[in-house]
């Protein structure tokens, strides 16, 4: 860091400019939040408790959409852009695609400005590269996901399934969309067998394939049937083909349906709350270990804690910190933050 430097928006700007759902100051938000230095680090955390609390803001709607590669999610987010624009909303994509860590949400940039013959103003798509471990990827998804939540209508998350014993992205949003490959068994034994937990919506892409799709719709919803029960939300199983355009505009009606049914029964902000506080717990626990979440009271008094306190993301994570190291009688934290 040097004098040298041009003068930079302050986080109190930066925010404002986030909720006016500028391009630019989302991009220079999201690279702070990228930025684990100490400078960078106090102001994202500024930054973040500027925003006039994301976890509440629900006329935006935070939505995953996940499955196995080439079950076509990329094709699949263009294709609901092009509705949501349709319908005059804001749109954030977050695109975590392992298998395509870098090129992932360029060509979907890409895509779009050949389709709509330039840049739209009000679609906003970052792509992030996996980083083989737990923290890289997912530590940013959800501060990332709150930036996005303070300046678009519609944030989506693209992203392939992780691990069972990690955070699983899919489940950082008010709405997880699985989306299923025609004749890909696999998915749906998952489903039969109880591994993977439901998402809110499900989807048979590539209906153009013909019998093949329909026949996984109908095996996916036989499966649903059994596990809907008394569920108080149907999980619903759409058919669509993204290349050919078809069902796309009853998937976007889905997910909005999905989200006023949130807003209805108090659940979006609650959820919100959950992720945070689950981000938090698990981002303590990879800096202090299990010695360091015991010495703070344990898993479940932390996250009653964290629920019920009013504090942003960072300040939240900061105070556990602090508590933790003056416990210990030692003053300074060291320098390493929660973007580490
Ligand atoms: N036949 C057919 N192919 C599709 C459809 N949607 C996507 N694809 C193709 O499936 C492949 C994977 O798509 P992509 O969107 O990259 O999948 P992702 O890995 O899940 O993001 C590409 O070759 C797409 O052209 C569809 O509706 N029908
Ligand atoms: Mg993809």
């Amino acid at each position: 860091m040097t004098a040298a430097q041009p003068a930079k928006p302050s986080a109190a700007d930066l925010a404002r400019g986030v909720e006016a759902g500028e391009r630019g100051a989302v991009a220079r938000a999201l690279n702070l939040l990228d930025d684990s230095r100490g400078p960078a680090r106090e102001k994202a955390r500024r930054l973040l408790a500027s925003l006039s609390d994301p976890l509440s803001r629900g006329s935006s709607h935070l939505i995953g959409l996940t499955g196995p590669p080439g079950a076509g999610k990329s094709s699949l987010t263009s294709a609901l852009i092009r509705v949501w624009r349709r319908r005059g909303l804001s749109v954030g994509i977050l695109a975590v695609d392992p298998s395509s860590p870098i090129s992932g949400g360029a060509l979907l940039g890409d895509r779009l400005r050949m389709m709509s013959g330039g840049v739209d103003e009000h679609v906003f798509i970052r792509s992030l590269a996996c980083r083989g471990a737990y923290g890289g990827l997912s530590a940013e998804v959800w501060p990332m996901s709150l930036v996005m939540l303070a300046a678009f209508d519609l944030v989506l998350v693209e992203t392939v399934g992780v691990g069972q014993r990690e955070i699983d992205v899919s489940k950082m949003t008010d709405t997880t969309c699985f989306v299923a490959q025609p004749a890909s068994g696999d998915s749906i034994q998952f489903l039969k067998a109880g591994i993977m937990e439901v998402p809110h919506v499900l989807v048979v892409n590539k209906a153009d394939m013909g019998a093949v799709a329909r026949r996984t719709l109908s095996d996916l919803r036989a499966s649903l049937r059994r596990r809907n029960g008394s569920r108080a939300w149907q999980v619903p199983a759409l058919s669509v083909s993204a290349a050919v355009d078809t069902g796309i505009d009853e998937l976007a009606d889905t997910l909005a349906r999905h989200h006023r049914w949130l807003e209805d029964h108090d659940l979006l902000r609650a959820g919100r709350r959950r992720i945070q506080a689950q981000w938090i717990l698990k981002r303590l626990g990879d800096e202090l270990g299990r010695f360091g979440i015991d010495r703070l009271g344990g898993e479940e008094q932390i996250e009653a804690e964290l629920i019920q306190s009013k504090g942003s993301l960072l300040e939240q994570y900061d105070n556990l910190q602090s508590r933790f190291f003056a416990d210990l009688n030692i003053s300074s934290p060291p320098s390493q933050g929660a973007h580490a």
